[in-house]
């Protein structure tokens, strides 16, 4: 036994647990455990310049790899309450995120003390557990059990308050003994397994609906394979979006009434049974259940029993790791194909394959100002298929989503649930430590990134380059859309004439190259839409050469409504659809690919 101080046995902990990256600001209330971090030397810490972005920080460090849990430490009082909107976000989308805070000593709780705000009742909704540690002797049982909880079964935030005085209270611990707790996962059996199987027997048109979960469990290798094994076409959710190739013959494309391809939702609507793995029936992804359920069967699995039935009830439902689940199944359909055979899906399949080469949003657009549809199709061009891309919310990323491409897990990192405006610039500079080899691409609309603008300085500071797209059209934009039911444009305009313009972009307000370059950034604006493909290029050659995130901003026109709707069955169109195959030259499979077979040419027809 060793005695040190309570946070001198924390930083021991952090590192022995696999979480030594971590995102925060000191003050006077946690100046203890920056001590220890210091004197440990094996933490990193980088500094962020507001609170909430730490939290998005260590959030997108976590989301960028199986097993990575990043941290985020703040002081007492405003610096816990400002970590709140990142604990919401990793909660939603189930991801563990440690956040410390400082806090007043213990004798003084009561007192209304200096920033002595109750953050463990504040956070308590929004994380797994949230305690105030009163006792140093129970430091590190907590800090033992947050990383159990963090990582059983559906994983989420966990928040550790700990007063100066149990900072900085000598206690008896040992590292060298010390080890993390076991981790608890549901596991389906070979009976659910069997049940399941028979279901999809007994189906015509299955569908897989992939979410999240997957992603969570690593097991996008055992989805693909069980798709493959019995031919069933797969539709990833925004959070599972990447768990399946874009370009796999099995990919049908995302379903939504916001983020979806018109070809995902069309398969989805020929389908008559829905194996949902991992995923949580979100609204933007069913919308109008009654559309969403009509004549199909459900099948869900999920990891969190309480899921089951919160939404809809399932016809059938398994409590299960979605890997443990993939393995069982793959078990009992590897069986099932040495003793009977395995449905033959493989006409569906075909037509859902070849439904990619339909209903085609037209991308192409020469407009200027130039129209959003154009900057995906040049990003689609430009980015390999290595790239991960980071955004939150607005028009930006619901086009982003019907337009991009993504090939790998975890190369679609979205705040999915919470969408909290401001996420995306702190939650890249998170993925790109955790990925300094990689090329990371955020997505904003011009008002997300506005919030939290300052952490450019961050990874100006730290040298964290990632390529942020700003497309800007001057506008809350998703919300002058939604303002269209109540036929009113009210207090959604970013518009101003700036003053301090030099005439580029005039009228539309904030000048975010120069913002950007006042925080130590690199930064172009692109009005031209043939010269967006040079920009991004530009872009990332200014990024590798500087090491500091690099700012592209595309002058959008103001007014540009993108397809959504209440239903899957009634998506509103506002843009032109392709034509030809020209006018949507990076669409995954190219307009109007000739149907094959009779059986495909049939369920074309009722597409068409
Ligand atoms: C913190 C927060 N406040 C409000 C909202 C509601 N909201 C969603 S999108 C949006 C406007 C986004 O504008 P912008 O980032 O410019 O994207 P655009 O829709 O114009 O592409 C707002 C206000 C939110 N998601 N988060
Ligand atoms: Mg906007």
């Amino acid at each position: 036994m060793t005695r040190m101080r309570a946070v001198d046995a924390v930083a021991l902990i952090l590192e022995k647990e696999g979480a030594a990256e971590t995102f925060g600001l000191p003050g006077a209330a946690i100046n203890p455990l920056y001590s220890a971090m210091k004197a440990h030397g094996g933490i990193r810490h980088t500094l962020a310049r507001h609170v909430e972005g730490a939290s998005h920080m260590a959030d997108g460090y976590t989301r960028s790899a199986p097993g990575n849990i990043g941290v985020c430490i703040g002081t007492s009082g405003p610096a816990g309450t400002d970590m709140i909107t990142g604990l919401y976000a990793a909660q939603a989308d189930s991801q563990p995120i440690l956040c410390i805070t400082g806090q007043a000593p213990v004798a003084v709780l009561d007192k209304e003390d200096f920033q002595a705000v109750d953050i463990a009742a504040v956070a308590a909704p929004l994380t797994k557990m949230a305690k105030t540690v009163l006792e140093a002797g129970q430091v590190p049982g907590t800090f033992q059990k947050a990383f159990q909880l963090m990582r059983s079964s559906r994983p989420g935030p966990v928040l550790i308050d700990l007063p100066l005085d149990v900072q900085l209270t000598e206690i008896d611990f040992d590292i060298d003994t010390y080890e993390p707790l076991p981790v608890g996962k549901p596991e389906a059996t070979d009976a659910q397994a069997e049940k399941i199987l028979d279901m999809i027997a007994a189906a015509e048109h299955p569908i897989i609906v992939a979410g999240g979960g997957i992603l969570n469990a690593a097991a996008e290798d055992a989805l693909v394979e069980f798709a493959e094994l019995l031919d069933i076409p797969v539709s990833p959710t925004l959070m599972g979006w990447g768990a399946i190739p874009d370009d796999h013959r099995l990919m049908s494309g995302m379903v939504g009434i916001q983020t979806h391809t018109r070809y995902g939702n069309a398969s989805f609507l020929e389908s008559d049974l829905v194996i949902g793995i991992g995923n949580r029936w979100a609204n933007r992804h069913t919308g109008d259940l009654e559309v969403y359920r009509r004549g199909r069967r459900f099948i869900h699995i999920d990891i969190e029993p309480t899921q089951i039935g919160r939404v809809f009830a399932p016809d059938y439902s398994v409590v299960s790791d979605a890997g443990a689940a993939l393995q069982a199944l793959l078990r009992v359909a590897r069986r099932r194909r040495a003793d009977s055979g395995l449905p033959d899906f493989s006409a569906w399949a075909d037509a859902c394959e070849q439904r990619k080469g339909t209903l085609h949003r037209k991308t192409s657009f020469t407009d200027k100002p130039i129209k959003p549809q154009r900057v995906y199709q040049e990003m689609n061009s430009v980015f390999g298929k290595d790239v991960t891309y980071v955004t939150t919310i607005g028009l930006s990323q619901i086009a982003g989503a019907q337009m991009l491409h993504v090939y790998r897990p975890r190369h679609w990192i979205n705040a999915g649930q919470a969408g909290p405006l401001g996420w995306t610039g702190p939650a890249a500079i998170g993925v790109a430590r955790a990925k300094p080899d990689e090329t990371v691409v955020a997505l904003s609309g011009d008002y997300d990134f506005q919030f939290m603008i300052e952490e450019l300085a961050v990874g100006a500071q730290h040298r964290i380059p990632y390529l942020h797209v700003v497309v800007n059209n001057s506008y809350l934009g998703l919300i002058r859309q939604s303002q269209r039911g109540f036929e009113m444009d009210y207090e959604v305009s970013l518009a101003f004439e700036n003053i301090n313009s030099t005439g580029e972009a005039a009228g539309y307000g904030v000048d975010h190259v120069a913002v950007a370059e006042g925080l130590g950034c690199k930064a172009l604006r692109v009005e031209d839409p043939e010269q967006i493909a040079d920009g991004l290029r530009q872009g990332l050659d200014l990024m590798r050469e500087h090491q500091v995130p690099v700012v592209v901003e595309v002058i959008l026109e103001r007014v540009t409504n993108i397809a959504m709707g209440k239903a899957i069955d009634s998506i509103e169109e506002f843009e032109a659809l392709a034509q030809t195959a020209g006018e949507a030259p990076t669409a995954l499979t190219p307009l109007a690919a000739p149907a094959q077979t009779p059986e495909v040419e049939r369920e074309l027809e009722e597409v068409r």
